[in-house]
């Protein structure tokens, strides 16, 4: 069965011009990409995307390292990839979460480190099963920017295109 799953390339992989690498590698999965944006991760999208570690030790370098604090640029690309077993074909490819122990042909043992404080920078986010990945999706995008309709909506009238923009 198609499922989606929530891929983010965090601060460091855009602040390392790793996009295009990190794009090449997940094209290897054969997904289709199915909704994308570039996002200014608020302190409340962070804490909620995080929100099953809130307790870890780690939790705040988390939240700053996802906003962007520990690199110039503030700002994550999103993007929900599409197909056949495509939780698992991405979180095989991203590779363990502790980029040292990573597969050295993962995305994470490509391009991850540690830093000497301690914070895992690995490069990618990609959800870890089928609930994750709809709570995360539902985080991160509306419905409206998301080509296929993977989940249901409440009833109520389509925004037009560009309704909010002055003229
Ligand atoms: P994953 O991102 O592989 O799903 P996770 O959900 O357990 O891993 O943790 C989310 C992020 O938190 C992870 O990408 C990096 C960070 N993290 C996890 N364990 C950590 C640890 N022991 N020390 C520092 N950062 C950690
Ligand atoms: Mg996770």
């Amino acid at each position: 069965m198609k499922e989606a799953t929530l891929v983010l390339i965090k601060p460091d992989g855009l602040k390392k011009s790793l996009t295009g690498n990190i794009l090449t590698r997940l094209s290897e999965t054969k997904l289709d990409i199915i909704a994308a944006r570039i996002v200014h991760v608020s302190a409340e999208l962070a804490k909620k995307h995080y929100e099953a570690l809130t307790d870890k030790p780690f939790f705040e370098d988390l939240i700053q390292y996802i906003r962007g604090e520990f690199h110039e640029k503030r700002k994550v690309m999103a993007m929900v990839y599409y197909g056949e077993g495509a939780i698992n074909k991405v979180r095989a490819l991203a590779g363990s979460t502790n980029p040292e122990e990573a597969d050295a042909v993962s995305i994470r043992g490509q391009y991850g480190r540690i830093t000497t404080k301690g914070v895992y920078e690995n490069v990618i986010h990609a959800s870890a099963h089928k609930k994750d990945a709809e709570r995360e999706i539902k985080l991160w995008f509306q419905p409206e920017e998301i080509i296929v309709d993977l989940y249901s909506t409440k009833a109520g009238e389509k925004r037009t295109c560009n309704e909010v923009w002055a003229l």
